[in-house]
């Protein structure tokens, strides 16, 4: 990358993969195309420090796992992160745990994306990868020969690039210059996710249905609570004080029931966050990619959002690696085909967790759910269908 002598209005900029956004997928595919030999330069709109602080995922499947060691991505995972054989799932009177590991193998990591964020900028600081925070005013241009242009610190720059990757999130400006059709579902409820300073109540994932709503008890640490209520879309926090969070909480998760008890206490973080599908293909149009929620949206049931991130980031760098490096365009050419495969997936089985646990006030569809869930819970070839799509397929898939 060859940075311009600047001085003019606009100060140009050479670099071979521009990507726009600095999350998990546009981190992780600059960190691995310096491994293969290739130049990038990250844009992203928000400061260091807000993209690292972020809640957001917490669950990382086994081959995200695999990826992110084998990119020496994995120490700190490997010595904070948490193992989990598999997830409770439960409704009123029940609870029944799944184990992944007897089903199907494989189990989960409970590590925040908060972690990984940090653990790849730790990587991009030893690795000197050139990511340029805070710049406004995007845009991607001319696909076939493109360049990106933005403002940092009040001056107009030019990135110049041979492949633009748009990894730039749900709401980014390169979806726009990617021709192609959309698929999308919006889901008449949201969750309000709170993080609280106490121990988990449950050493694995409690998946509660209820005729309330559905409830999340899920972790970051041993001494941090990640939890999620089902609300109605369009739910404003301010009618959901503390108290009314964990009395919902403690009634739908099932407090007292067996002698179980949800422990309490001071909560840091809290917000709500809707629930949408979303698919948008092909991945490419000419030399511009997208990666990630750039390409597609998951409600967050079945905790595939991050993980779908990092698949199509493992296949879209050697990808690049090979277009770039070595002039071979095989791979940039099966990628859009072979990341939807595992899209279109990931959308059935977030879709089917979502639809399977979140009440929707019609007394027929709570029968059939309860009915699908007692099947799940009780049959093999049910556990095993949920195990594994939640532990996840091999990259590739
Ligand atoms: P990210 O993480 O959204 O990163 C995109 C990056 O692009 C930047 N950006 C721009 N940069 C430059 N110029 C522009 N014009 C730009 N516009 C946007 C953004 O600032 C951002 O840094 O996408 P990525 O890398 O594809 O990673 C995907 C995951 O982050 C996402 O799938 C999951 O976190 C989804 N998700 C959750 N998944 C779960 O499994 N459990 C959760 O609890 C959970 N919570 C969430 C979430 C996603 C959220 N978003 C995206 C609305 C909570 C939220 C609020
Ligand atoms: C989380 O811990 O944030 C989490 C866990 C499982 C999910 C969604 C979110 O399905």
């Amino acid at each position: 990358m060859v940075p311009g002598s600047g001085g003019g209005l606009t100060v140009p900029m050479r670099t071979q993969v521009a990507v726009i956004g600095a999350g998990p997928a546009g981190l992780l595919l600059s960190h691995l195309l310096a491994a293969g030999g290739v130049d990038s330069v990250v844009v992203e709109s928000r400061t260091r420090a807000h993209v690292e602080s972020r809640i957001r995922a917490g669950i990382l499947e086994h081959s995200t796992v695999g990826l992110l060691r084998s990119a020496g991505l994995g120490d700190r995972l490997l010595r904070e992160g948490d193992e989990h054989r598999g997830v409770y799932l439960q409704w009123p009177g029940e609870r029944h745990h799944l184990d992944f590991v007897d089903l199907v193998g494989r189990g989960v990591w409970v590590y925040g994306q908060t972690e990984v964020q940090k653990d790849l900028g730790r990587a991009r600081d030893a690795g000197g990868q050139q990511v340029l925070y805070d710049v406004r005013d995007t845009a991607v241009h001319d696909p076939a020969d493109p360049h990106v242009t933005f403002t940092l610190d009040g001056r107009a720059r030019r990135l110049d690039a041979d492949v633009v990757v748009g990894c730039d999130g749900s709401f980014g400006p390169t979806r726009e210059v990617v021709p192609g059709n959309t698929w999308q579902r919006t889901y008449p409820y949201s969750w309000l996710g709170v993080l609280a300073d106490v121990a988990p109540s449950t050493d694995e994932l409690i998946y509660a249905w209820h005729p309330d709503g559905f409830a999340l008890n899920s972790m970051r640490s041993p001494a941090v609570t990640r939890l999620y209520l089902q609300v109605p879309a369009g739910t404003d926090l301010a009618q959901w004080p503390d108290e009314r969070i964990w009395d919902a909480l403690a009634a739908r998760l099932g407090h007292g029931q067996d002698g179980w008890e949800l422990r309490r206490g001071p909560i840091t973080e809290k917000g709500v966050l809707p629930m949408r599908s979303f698919v948008r293909a092909p991945m490419r149009h000419g030399r511009v990619f997208l990666a990630g929620d750039a390409a597609h949206i998951v409600p967050p049931t079945g905790a595939k959002g991050l993980n779908l991130a990092v698949a199509d980031v493992a296949l879209l760098a050697p990808a690049l690696v090979a277009l770039l490096a070595e002039k071979d365009p095989r791979l940039a050419d099966e990628y859009s085909d072979r990341a939807l495969r595992r899209v279109w997936r990931c959308t059935h089985f977030s879709w089917w967790m979502t639809t399977m646990l979140h009440a929707n006030e019609d007394p027929f569809d709570a029968q059939l759910q309860l009915s699908q869930l007692r099947w799940v819970a009780s049959s093999e070839a049910g556990a095993r269908g949920l195990a594994e799509n939640y532990a996840g397929l091999p990259i590739g898939f």
